[in-house]
C-alpha cells in the first residue's frame, strides 16, 4: 500500500519493482471525476524510488467511461473549464513524461477521457471486450485530457474524425490494426500480460528506458536535422554508463541472453 493519499476511486500496490494501480469506482464505470485526476497525478508524482514499471487497469466490466460527466454539468465559466482540462493535462502528462515506463491493461469501455487516459501509457494490452469510443460529439464537448494531442498520433486524424463525428465505436480487433493498443489477448489475460511485460520492461537499463521515455518521442517530433543529433547525444549517454558498460561486457562475454523470437 502506498501513503499517498490517494482518493477511495484508485488503488494501488507494490510488488516488487512493479506497481499495479487499478481504477476502482465501478459502479460508476470508473468515471474520472476530479478526485481521481488529483490521484492520478499525485501516485505518478510520487513513485517510490524502487519501482521500475507500472500497470493500469480497472475494476468490473470496463477499464473507463471518460470523464464524470458530472464534473461539467453547469461550469461557473468558461476558464474554469479550461482550468479542469488543464488539470487533466498535467495528471497525464506525469503519466507520458513520468519516471517509468507505463502499461495499460484494457478491457471493456475505453472511451472518451478513457481513451485519452490510455493514450498517456506507453503500451496498450487489449482484451478482445475492449472497444474505443469518442463520444464527446453526442455530449456536446470536445476532447479535454490531450486526446486531440496524443490519439491522431496513435491512430491518425482521419479515424479520430470518423470516431468523434458519427459516434461509432472502434472493436479491440480494429484498435489493434491501427495502433490504439499493441497486443490483443486472450479475455481474462489482460492484466497478466501486461504484468508481464511490466516485469519485462523493469529488468531494462534505467537510463535506455528513459531515453525511450523522454528522447524518442521528442526525437520523433523534431525536425530529422535536430533529431540525429539529439538522437547521437542520447546514445552517448546511455552507452557511458556503468550499467551500459557491464551490459555489453556481459554479452560479449557470454553472460547475457540472445534476442530470440517472442517476448
Ligand atoms: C457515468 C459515466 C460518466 C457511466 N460520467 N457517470 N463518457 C461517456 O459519454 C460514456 C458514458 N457511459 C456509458 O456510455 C456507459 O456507462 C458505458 C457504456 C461506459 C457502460 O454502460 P453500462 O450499461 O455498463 O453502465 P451504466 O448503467 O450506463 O452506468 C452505471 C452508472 O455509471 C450509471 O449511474 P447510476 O447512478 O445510474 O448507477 C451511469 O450514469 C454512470 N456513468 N459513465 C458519469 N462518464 C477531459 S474531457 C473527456 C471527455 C469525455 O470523456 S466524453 C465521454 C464521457
Amino acid at each position: 500500500m502506498l501513503d499517498i493519499g490517494l482518493p477511495p476511486t484508485l488503488t494501488a500496490e507494490i510488488d516488487g519493482e512493479i506497481a499495479l494501480l487499478r481504477l476502482s469506482r465501478p459502479h460508476k464505470r470508473n468515471a474520472l471525476d476530479l478526485a481521481t485526476i488529483q490521484g492520478l497525478h499525485r501516485f505518478f508524482a510520487h513513485l517510490p524510488s524502487g519501482v521500475r514499471a507500472v500497470v493500469l487497469s480497472g475494476e468490473g466490466e470496463h477499464f473507463c467511461a471518460g470523464l464524470d460527466l458530472e464534473d461539467v454539468v453547469e461550469p461557473d465559466d468558461i476558464l474554469e473549464v479550461i482550468h479542469h482540462s488543464q488539470t487533466w493535462h498535467q495528471a497525464f502528462h506525469e503519466i507520458q513524461f513520468g519516471r517509468v515506463p507505463v502499461v495499460a491493461a484494457l478491457h471493456g469501455a475505453v472511451v472518451g477521457g478513457g481513451f485519452e487516459l490510455a493514450a498517456a501509457t506507453h503500451i496498450r494490452v487489449a482484451e478482445p471486450s475492449t472497444y474505443y469510443a469518442l463520444p464527446e460529439g453526442q455530449r456536446g464537448i470536445f476532447l479535454g485530457g490531450g486526446g486531440s494531442v496524443r490519439i491522431p498520433r496513435l491512430i491518425g486524424v482521419p479515424l479520430v474524425q470518423d470516431l468523434m463525428l458519427t459516434g461509432r465505436t472502434l472493436s479491440a480487433e480494429e484498435g489493434r490494426v491501427h495502433g490504439a493498443s499493441q497486443y490483443l489477448v486472450g479475455a481474462g489475460e489482460g492484466l497478466a500480460h501486461a504484468t508481464k511485460l511490466a516485469r519485462k520492461i523493469a529488468r531494462n537499463a534505467e537510463m535506455t528506458n528513459f531515453a525511450v521515455l523522454h528522447a524518442l518521442p521528442r526525437i520523433a517530433a523534431s525536425d530529422p536535422a535536430a533529431g540525429f543529433f539529439t538522437e547521437s547525444l542520447m546514445a552517448a549517454i546511455a552507452a557511458g554508463t556503468p550499467e551500459a558498460q557491464q551490459r555489453l561486457r556481459d554479452f560479449l562475454e557470454k553472460r547475457a541472453g540472445k534476442v530470440k523470437p517472442g517476448l
